[in-house]
């Protein structure tokens, strides 16, 4: 943990890079990969499941009577804990549906916007050292919401287990996935973008995952498909005041490092000793965490910087624009309307980035690398498209129909001026 004392302003874009993630070289192989699955579809799913998961599948389809059967795999303080988690998240998500409101434009002349779910959707689960069923809950829920059609959800399977987490397919079961896949890495892109016989193609692909699959997501949204956002490691920025205790500053930053060993770790004060006495208490948290391999070397790539001046913290913080902002401060409200770049904030001393990870109600799939800049988190609002409508009256054409005409005329459409001007020549 690197402490900047008050470092001056010309440093700051250094300080806010991310580190350089070229993904270019892995273009090769992953398009090799799609294009194989896009030929050859379940042999070529099968093949590479045996070869990267080490797995001999019978089935690439988890069937209702194992995703049936997973609920009894859980204890039932998880199983209660997931349907609060649920239950939380689909209140936040249910309030994001927007009523259609009509706008009278001019007299007779009335637009209004509707959504409608996207009929097709992926979610990738990724499989790796933590199953993320909660990331299932946070994709699924709005999917659901939304209304699309089917919900397809390819997660790989773990080698020891013989088969997907019953975590992620108990959440799965619950959300109503309408089709679960054992497949995963940029295999499971290839399918849900181009289809297999089993795996239906999808309009758009959710979800986190290795630098594989966020290769071959950028390569599917080349052919058209849409996908929830750009990908990078996982981050998180602590604003602490004086007030704040240090060992739970500490322990919020820990949660963060613990994702990864890319994981990104920011703290800002307003002095020195704080910066130091947080330190030493991560460190002395860090000692008994189970992933603390993981989560030392993303604390060891960390910042603390102290910056005495509010109006410098609150610009260091849009310039470094973090995924997840903590603001454990007194004043967190009235600070936070400072905010322009985030991609969630936690406000107060009682609010652990944790809650929102899991089950306070907003969504965990938030922009990262900086992206908060032009990003939002995903919402219900990523499941669904906005169709617009209109509806003249006849007083409605009288009204508007003369400015058509002369703009269309003016840009030497005479086409689109007739639609208008036989209409009104009849009336
Ligand atoms: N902090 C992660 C989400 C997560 N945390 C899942 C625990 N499980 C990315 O926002
Ligand atoms: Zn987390």
């Amino acid at each position: 943990m690197t402490i900047y004392p008050n470092p001056p302003r010309q440093e700051w874009p250094t300080l806010v890079q991310r580190p350089a993630k070229d993904l270019s070289t892995l273009r090769g192989a992953v398009g090799g990969i799609m294009d194989y699955v896009k030929a050859r579809g379940d042999a070529a799913l099968l093949e590479l499941t045996s070869r990267f998961d080490g797995l001999k599948l019978e089935e690439l389809r988890v069937s209702d009577a194992t995703i049936a059967a997973a609920a009894e795999q859980l204890t039932p303080e998880l199983r209660a804990a997931i349907q609060l988690a649920k239950a939380n998240i689909e209140r936040f998500h249910l309030a994001q549906r927007e009523q259609a409101s009509e706008v009278e434009t001019m007299p007779g002349v009335t637009c209004w916007r509707e959504s409608r779910g996207i009929d097709r959707v992926g979610l990738y689960i990724p499989g790796g050292t933590a199953p993320l069923f909660s990331t299932v809950l946070m994709l699924a829920v709005p999917a659901q919401i939304a209304g699309c059609g089917e919900v397809v959800l390819c997660s790989p399977p773990n080698r020891t287990l013989g088969d997907i987490h019953p975590a992620v397919l108990y959440a799965a079961g619950l959300c109503g996935v309408t089709k679960i896949f054992r497949v995963g890495g940029a295999q499971a892109i290839a399918a849900m973008a181009y289809g297999t016989e089993t795996v239906p193609a999808v309009y758009k692909i959710f979800g986190p995952g290795n630098a594989y699959v966020t290769v071959a997501k950028q390569l599917a949204q080349l052919e058209g498909l849409a996908i929830d956002m750009p990908a990078g490691p996982s981050e998180v920025l602590v604003g602490a005041d004086a007030g704040a205790k240090p060992a739970w500053v500490a322990a919020d930053l820990l949660a963060q490092a613990e994702h990864g060993d890319d994981s990104q770790v920011v703290l800002v004060v307003a002095s020195l000793e704080q910066g130091e006495a947080i330190k030493s208490e991560v460190l002395r948290q860090l000692e008994d965490l189970p992933r603390r391999e993981m989560a030392a070397a993303a604390i060891a790539n960390s910042l603390i910087l102290v910056l005495p001046g509010r109006q410098d913290q609150l610009d260091f913080i849009n310039a470094y624009a973090p995924e997840h902002l903590i603001l454990c401060r007194a004043d967190a409200r009235d600070f936070a309307a400072g905010i322009s770049n985030a991609g969630s904030i936690f406000l107060g001393y009682h609010t652990p980035e944790s809650v929102g990870d899991y089950a306070s109600g907003t969504n965990h799939t938030l922009p990262t690398y900086g992206y908060a800049r032009n990003y939002s988190g995903v919402s219900l609002d990523s499941f669904v498209k906005k169709i617009t409508f209109q509806e003249l009256t006849v007083e409605g054409l009288r009204q508007v129909g003369p400015a058509v005409v002369t703009m269309a005329e003016a840009e030497a459409l005479r086409g689109h001026a007739r639609a208008v001007t036989l209409r009104l020549s009849d009336l």
